[in-house]
């Protein structure tokens, strides 16, 4: 198929759907023994970056003066002065070295923190999936979301992970003003994007422009599984 010039990789207007066939590696200001594929960044009208980054043993991110979330797909990554496994996450008001003890894949989101009169920058913190509390959607069961970040003012963004067992879905076609950077990380489906239903699996990226509607429905034997950022706690400007 990909001969043919086929791929489900789509650009329209409110969202972006990148599939790892369509990936382009290229390295980053700063990194060793890394390289990324950006998904999501101003270019595209988003208000933050989001990178897929692949990292040798050894290998570490750049300094930035942007807030920087990993989340560890594959692999082991020391931060600051901890390791970190997969499935866990780390959050740096601004990115210090972080670096790989193993061939590593890592999910990294930076954004130019907004600042909110009388409410201090916060600190780092690591967080996991496993240890973050399971909260269901509008009361279902078959659809449990786990924040990643601590729910505080401090916070100008939230990142969760969303897991649905099979045939669970969104409860409605979502439409807000919030925009969204997604990771398939496990099982897929299908995701409506404003007028297009696209089929979705591990390893997809999705952005989602504000307002862009969106609906999703886990299809297959086994849960999907996704991390989603949005931006939170601050006015619409
Ligand atoms: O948090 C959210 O807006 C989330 N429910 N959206 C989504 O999964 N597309
Ligand atoms: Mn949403």
């Amino acid at each position: 198929m990909k001969e043919l010039g086929s791929t489900r990789s789509c650009q329209q207007p409110n969202h972006l759907l990148l599939t790892p066939d369509t990936f382009v590696r290229a390295p980053l200001p700063g990194m060793q023994k890394a390289t990324a594929i950006v998904h999501a960044s101003p270019r595209l009208g988003a208000r933050f970056t989001q990178y897929s980054a692949e990292l040798e043993p050894g290998g570490s991110l750049g300094e930035t003066s942007l807030q920087r979330f990993v989340y560890l797909l594959e692999g082991a990554l020391r931060v600051l002065d901890r390791d970190i496994e997969p499935g866990e996450c780390a959050y740096l008001p601004a990115g210090n070295g972080i670096a790989a003890f193993a061939t590593s894949r890592v999910l990294v989101i930076e954004k130019p923190y907004q600042h909110l009169p009388g409410v201090t920058r916060p600190d780092s913190f690591f967080a996991s999936v496993e240890r973050a509390t399971p909260q269901p959607l509008m009361g279902d069961p078959a659809v449990q979301v786990r924040p990643l970040v601590p729910d505080s003012p401090q916070f100008d963004f939230a990142v969760n992970s969303m897991t649905f067992e099979p045939g669970g879905s969104l409860p409605i076609v979502e439409s807000h003003v919030m925009e969204h950077g997604l990771m398939m990380v496990a099982g897929g489906g299908i995701y409506r994007l404003g007028d297009c239903w696209h089929p979705v699996t591990a390893g997809d990226f999705i952005y989602m422009a504000p307002y862009c509607p969106q609906w999703f429905c886990a299809v297959g034997k086994t849960p999907a599984h996704y991390i989603i950022y949005k931006d939170w706690n601050r006015h619409a400007d």
